[in-house]
């Protein structure tokens, strides 16, 4: 089945078929896949989606030479759940854990798990990590100075090289297979996120040392100028430097397409912008009208520029499928003063979506989709299908070929034809997690009686009151009009239906 599809709808052919085929078909690969995985990109944070205030000429290309999706979906609305939900194929409210990870967790992906990488290796591809991570490393009990094990090797990739969880909590060091990149014995590397440790000055005690201040949380220890979420002591030479951060994991990430160009390669590249703190290098600085969120989202579309690059210099960029996506929604003041909603001007992050990161309104988890792939994917063109993150395990499984054990990825749909554009509709129904879980069926939301983020920081209270909130987002994108009053028993089938799907029962 899997065969005859890549034969009849892609036309690529698998090794080990007993088919007489041309000797140059034989030597055609398995394409290249490169997830571009950005952080807090809102739905029109970059050009091709109506950003007002930066440009992101490269970001914008790929939209040109590939297809658009205006309604496509992260599995949650913040970091840690959704990268959960993108490598294991199932929804991350299904294991107890999953929220927003301490620098300090232990790795949340059971070892042996069938990830998208794990099925990828599986049919030959040599996969790798490089970028953001947030999903634990090692046991718990992590000595930083020795080896940390499990990490992503323990699910299926080939290397990695991360930023262990987010930019702005500790340990602020680079991991490489398993080790602190410039860890030194005589100046051991130790966090806690309970009690202050070392002697370094803290964001608390110390404001006047800080190149940028915190508005809330992150006033633990400074390290580059800026205080962070947990303690830190030592490793001093093994600090980063949040300003080259962008230029070290795009060097890395580059180097492994350059080594790996003559096998098929999954790269999953975890950009750190637009995170907080948002601190782009000096060459960025300055150069939107936005401030510093919007200099890193001119930096991130750089990374993606010197990915494009490297794939057309290698002349591998026709073999390759690329994704751009967002692991959540857009929030502006998320803990440090960076001028974000100051310099806001006329630019919507979410475009007119409401809410944003933390928000089970759209606004948290639709994102921005590119997906480029010459010859198999439109060009040019937009996509109004129902798509999330979630399926891109198993389509990505189906594409190459991969078998997938029967209790993988249970969560994933083989959305295939969606993500390459030869079908206008998608998925049924798809579940948002932001503390409480929403879901999608077709143009209707609902939303149970909550208490949700709303908008983009900083937040006033705000309350779904019961039975709960149903939107019709064909004429209200915007989630204005509360219908439950009006449609009573769609809203009835829908808390039900959520029901049953978060029970993994048959619908
Ligand atoms: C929050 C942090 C926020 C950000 C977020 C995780 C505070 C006050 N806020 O707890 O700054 O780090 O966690 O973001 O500390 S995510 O994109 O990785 O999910
Ligand atoms: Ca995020």
């Amino acid at each position: 089945m899997t065969s005859r599809f890549l034969f009849v709808a892609i036309g690529i052919v698998v090794l080990g078929t007993t088919m007489k085929v041309p000797a140059a078909e034989t030597e055609q690969k398995l394409p290249n896949i490169v997830v571009i995985y950005t952080d807090d990109i809102g739905y029109a944070d970059v050009g091709c989606y109506g950003a007002a205030g930066v440009n992101t000429p490269h970001i914008d290309r790929l939209a040109t030479e590939g297809l658009r999706f205006t309604d496509a979906h992260c599995s949650a609305a913040t970091c840690t759940p959704s990268r959960f939900a993108l490598l294991t194929g199932s929804y991350a409210f299904r294991q107890k854990g999953t929220g927003v990870l301490s620098g300090d967790a232990a790795m949340i992906i059971r070892p042996g798990t069938a990830t998208m990488p794990s099925l990828l290796k599986s049919v030959g591809y040599t996969t790798a990590v490089v970028g953001k991570w947030h999903l634990g490393l090692g046991n718990g009990k992590n000595n930083w100075n020795g080896r940390l094990e499990p990490g992503p090797e323990a699910i299926g990739f080939d290397y990695h090289f991360l930023i262990p969880a987010t930019g702005d909590r500790v340990p602020c060091v680079y991991v490489e297979d398993n080790y602190v990149v410039g860890a030194d014995p005589s100046d051991p590397i130790y966090t806690s996120y309970g009690k202050p440790i070392g002697d370094d000055p803290t964001g608390k005690d110390h404001p006047e040392l800080l190149k940028q201040r915190w508005s809330h949380g992150h006033n633990a220890t400074i390290i580059n100028g800026i205080s962070r979420i947990g303690f830190m002591q030592g490793g001093n030479r093994a600090r980063w430097v949040d300003e080259e951060m962008a230029d070290t994991i795009t060097e890395k990430a580059v180097q492994f397409i350059k080594q790996h160009r003559q096998q098929p390669f999954f790269l999953y590249f975890c950009t750190h912008d637009i995170h907080v703190p948002r601190v782009p290098h000096q060459r960025f600085q300055g150069i939107s009208s936005m401030g510093f969120r919007g200099d890193a989202i001119a930096q991130l579309d750089w990374c993606v520029g010197k990915l494009l690059e490297t794939l057309d210099e290698l002349e591998v960029a026709d073999n390759t499928l690329v994704l751009f996506t967002s692991d959540n929604g857009p929030v502006l003041d998320d803990g440090y003063h960076d001028l974000a909603n100051e310099r806001i001007g006329r630019h919507h992050p979410a475009g007119p979506f409401r809410g944003g990161k933390y928000s089970p309104f759209e606004g948290g988890t639709r994102v921005p989709l590119i997906v480029r792939w010459p010859g198999h994917v439109p060009t040019g063109d937009e996509s109004s299908a129902l798509v999330g993150q979630i399926d891109f395990a198993r389509s990505l499984a189906q594409l190459v070929g991969a078998d997938v054990p029967d209790d993988a990825v249970r969560d994933s749909r083989n959305q295939l034809d969606a993500l390459l554009g030869r079908d206008p509709v998608g998925r049924p129904h798809l579940i948002h997690e932001a503390g409480t879980l929403a879901l999608r069926q077709a143009h209707w939301k609902y939303i149970p009686p909550c208490k949700p983020r709303d908008g983009l920081g900083p937040w006033q209270p705000t309350e779904i009151a019961a039975p709960g909130a149903l939107f019709d987002l064909r004429n209200d994108p915007g989630e204005q009009l509360n219908l439950a009053m009006q449609h009573p028993q769609q809203l009835r089938d829908m808390a039900d239906l959520l029901a049953r799907l978060r029970a993994d029962a048959d619908q």
